[in-house]
């Protein structure tokens, strides 16, 4: 008991988180701020890896819609008394329960740090890691036989709530951000789903005269990973248009059972031309997963 409170504590702090630093298009979908700049914080040592034996420090994140990462940085230190250079692989993991799903590896790829720098940001640019809606956890392991020296100094002033370290034998999570608070910066760009729209439900070729002024009905298809149900009403426009406040009852306008989306738009606010053969629909659910369909259009000439 004493840890799912623990855990739904954690997820209420992680979703004022992501409240207070993910506004709309944001680069940044983590940013703690830097640790401490001093050495300290836990180690990451690795004499005599084998097969899933390695030492991580990771962090859990949340993902409120689809994303693309781009950046991924750890507030990193390195002293190597060999004065050696090391390998750390920055990890995308699945969570698995409140911990990381080490079954789980979802992205993987190795930055090297030379023998001797200051806590500074390192890691990695210009990535194309999709990721779903979610929880995740970003690890850095060291997986060669090497150390890094107090590698993560803690004290990011924004830590992240739930964070984990693995040392090969034991795996301690529920750590309180203060002591541990690695820093972490992760970037990404918001990725538009697809989904199927179908314009004037029913009939085909879907003509549009432009002269008209009434109204086209645009369906927006459910599947089965897209509930048209969660649909922003206010968020979105169809050609330029933003919907009317007429319709909108669910309605299973293809029959396979899912109940889809019908949205009505003022033809004379359609920004078509008569030369168009498709036109867009555009939108967020209501968590503020964007989203985009097209369809095909016949502009009566
Ligand atoms: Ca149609
Ligand atoms: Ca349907």
């Amino acid at each position: 008991m004493k840890f799912s409170k623990l855990f739904s504590q954690s997820m209420f702090l992680a979703i004022m988180i992501l409240l207070h630093i993910v506004p709309a298009n944001a680069d940044y979908i983590v940013d703690t701020g830097p640790g401490l700049n001093e050495r300290g914080g836990s180690a990451l040592y690795n004499t005599t890896p084998v097969n899933g034996d390695f030492q991580f420090l990771a962090v859990e994140f949340f993902l409120d819609r689809t994303y693309t990462l781009t950046d991924l940085e750890g507030w990193i230190y390195h002293e190597d008394p060999q004065n050696q250079s090391s390998h750390i692989n920055f990890i995308i993991y699945g969570d698995g329960g409140n911990i990381p799903d080490v079954n789980n590896e979802l992205y993987n790829q190795i930055v090297t740090v030379s023998s001797y720098f200051a806590p500074q940001w390192h890691g990695l640019t210009g990535l194309n890691w999709t990721l779903s809606s979610g929880e995740y956890w970003l690890a850095f392991e060291v997986r060669q036989p090497e150390l890094l020296g107090n590698a993560m100094p803690p004290g990011a002033p924004n830590p992240q709530p739930n964070s984990a370290y693995y040392n090969g034998g034991n795996l301690d999570v529920g750590y309180l951000p203060e002591s541990l608070g690695y820093g972490v910066r992760i970037q990404g760009t918001v990725v538009s789903e697809q989904v199927s729209i179908d314009i004037k439900p029913g009939s085909f070729p879907n003509s549009i005269n432009l002269k008209s002024k009434g109204n086209v009905p645009v369906a927006i298809l459910s599947s089965p990973t897209f509930d048209a149900s969660t649909v922003d009403w206010g968020t979105v426009e169809f050609a330029g248009a933003p919907a009317l406040s007429i319709g909108g009852s669910p309605e299973d306008v293809n029959s396979d059972g899912l109940l889809d989306l019908v949205l009505h738009f003022s033809t004379q606010s359609l920004n078509l031309t008569s030369g168009d053969t498709e036109a867009c629909l555009t939108g967020k659910t209501l968590s503020g997963q964007e989203f985009k369909g097209c369809d095909s259009v016949n502009i009566v000439k």
